[in-house]
């Protein structure tokens, strides 16, 4: 059987009247452009691209070269097609309305462009992240921040694309969650991992151990519990893997099963945690719901989460059912 292209699954999709025909194009359209920010990345020190770009983003954080290369590169693909209303972005204060020289559609596209941007210099796998929410009432002329501040329940489309040993785009747009590998040699997206599903129980689990001493007590005696293994209250023994890269740590949670915890810290009391919103923990937690997951503050599911703000924080446990619903027991104080 011929295998089935990105584009062969998305024309079926619309065929069977699960996706639009303006969704279809908005889709093709941002992988397009993830094709492109695959090949800067893979480029490295050949092309110049690694370091910092000797500027700051509204995170406070240092931007790498590759994140303002692949925030321009998505925002270059998507001015044109007609189908978006505005981007908005990790690298950008606001967010972006298409120019006005371009017809204004009713999609909003949300992204982290190079999300593990920390990685790129040690070769180790980074990825772009993207969120598709529909513009209130369909249209809106002049698009706002306040546009964008829909539930991550609303969400007409979510994924990733990874960079990584193989360039892999995870989509889903509400019919479960489907992994495509890059042919390189004909510039094509395979569809190789049809409906992803992740284990609902694991013994592996992903923190950042140095902010141990900084989490809420109810997430030490989680971890404290995971880290007893076999002589403890779990019963079993527990690997950990932590790459510091949510998309990397996130597909191999897809994949294999898992734990990814970025929890509310004391490190700065004024932020809820570390991950974004709106552009991170949404799309990544649609991803895991649609392959049979959770995804949950600890207290609450993200995807029901009323934002407040664009660049918001949110304290993130994602991955097999069981054990996020484990590590929410040790927090329903
Ligand atoms: P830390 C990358 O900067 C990121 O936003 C996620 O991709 C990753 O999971 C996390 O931060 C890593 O954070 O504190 O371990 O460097």
């Amino acid at each position: 059987m011929q295998p089935v292209t990105l584009t062969r699954y998305l024309v079926e999709e619309q065929r069977a009247g699960r996706i639009s025909a303006e969704l279809r194009q908005l889709i093709s359209v941002v992988v397009r452009a993830c094709t492109s920010i695959s090949v800067a990345v893979s480029k490295g020190a050949l092309g110049g691209v690694l370091g910092e770009a000797g500027t700051g983003n509204v995170q406070g954080e240092a931007q790498k070269k590759l994140d303002v290369i692949s925030n321009d590169i998505l925002l270059e693909a998507n001015a044109w097609g007609g189908h978006l209303a505005a981007c908005a972005s990790e690298e950008m204060d606001h967010a972006m309305p298409v120019p006005d020289e371009y017809p204004h559609g009713e999609f909003l596209l949300l992204f982290d462009p190079l999300d593990g941007s920390s990685n790129i210099d040690v070769n180790v796998s980074v990825g772009t992240i993207f969120s598709v929410l529909r513009c209130p009432k369909d249209h809106v002329e002049a698009p706002t921040d306040a546009d964008f501040l829909q539930p991550g329940r609303d969400q007409v489309a979510a994924g990733y694309c990874i960079y990584g040993p193989q360039t892999m785009l995870v989509l889903t747009t509400g019919h479960g969650t489907h992994g495509f590998t890059l042919d390189r040699e004909q510039g094509l997206f395979v569809l190789t991992h049809p409906r992803m599903q992740v284990p609902a129980q694991t013994a592996e689990f992903a923190v950042n151990m140095s902010n141990q001493r900084h989490w809420e007590p109810q997430m030490q005696a989680y971890v404290a519990d995971l880290l007893a293994g076999r002589d403890g209250p779990r019963g079993k023994d527990f690997n950990m893997r932590w790459i510091a890269s949510m998309v990397a740590d996130v597909h191999r949670i897809l994949t294999r099963g898992g734990i990814f915890i970025y929890p509310r810290d004391t490190k700065d009391p004024t932020k809820a945690g570390k991950l974004r919103l709106m552009y991170e923990a949404n799309p990544m937690g649609l991803l895991i719901e649609q392959a049979g997951g959770l995804a949950s503050t600890g207290r609450a599911r993200i995807l029901d989460l009323p934002p407040e703000q664009l660049h918001q924080r949110v304290p993130v446990f994602i991955g097999s059912r069981e054990e996020v619903e484990a590590a929410e027991r040790y927090h329903a104080d």
